[in-house]
């Protein structure tokens, strides 16, 4: 049989498209609970315990019940629709780990910016990184249970973010809601990609 070009177009349209997408922000703020929230497979985690000697590095108020921290990444895996699979990174969310963000965000079509209303300042330097390099994101604020609750458009002054930034409130550890959060970046992402596609109106 003689196997075509038609065919052969065929049956890449079948092979999902595979798409990365990094998960960022501040120390403690729920980004390995957001990886394993919605992976359907065994989140890949790099976690190492907390221990009494980094105490004065590691900061853990609001977030006392913490015993790891990520030390190079969480890895995961979600199928948004049937073409359509994503791979989630999480990075590390503490500042020595951050010469692993260069590595991480090769390839990446968008991130997830979580923040903490309890501890916004921590989110600054993701957005700040993902501004510079003109990588499309999302930020995503992870409802703490006990944390003060702000009208979205409180924390977008907070945060200074331009106007067409996604930005949500979401609940890491539930799947629905992290869903919804990876939906606002991918199509972000795309009608981004897709202006800077369009030739400049004359
Ligand atoms: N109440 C509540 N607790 C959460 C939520 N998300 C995470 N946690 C808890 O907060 C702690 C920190 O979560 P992690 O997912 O380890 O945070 P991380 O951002 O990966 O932390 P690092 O990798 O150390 O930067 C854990 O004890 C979680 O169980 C949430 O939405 N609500
Ligand atoms: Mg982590």
């Amino acid at each position: 049989m003689v196997f075509g070009r038609a065919e052969r177009r065929r049956a890449a349209a079948a092979e999902p498209v595979a798409l990365k997408i990094l998960v960022a922000g501040g120390f403690g703020v729920g980004k390995t609970t957001l990886v394993g929230a919605v992976s359907e497979i065994r989140p890949l985690r790099t976690e190492e315990a907390l221990t009494e000697a980094g105490r004065p590095v590691d900061d853990v108020a609001g977030v006392e019940g913490k015993h790891t921290t990520t030390v190079a990444m969480d890895f995961g895996r979600i199928t948004l629709r049937e073409d359509l699979v994503l791979y989630l990174f999480g990075t590390p969310g503490q500042e020595r780990f951050w010469f692993l963000w260069d590595e991480l965000a090769q390839g990446a079509l968008g991130a997830v910016v979580l923040a903490d209303t309890r501890r916004l300042e921590d989110s600054f330097a993701a957005i700040d990184y993902f501004e510079r390099r003109g990588i499309a994101f999302a930020v995503a604020v992870n409802c703490f249970d006990g944390a003060d609750r702000y009208p979205v458009e409180t924390v977008r002054d907070a945060l200074d973010l331009d106007a067409h930034v996604p930005l949500l409130l979401c609940d890491a550890r539930d799947r629905a809601s992290v869903k919804e959060v990876l939906i606002a970046v991918v199509s972000h992402a795309m009608e981004r990609s897709a202006a800077r596609r369009q030739p400049a109106a004359t």
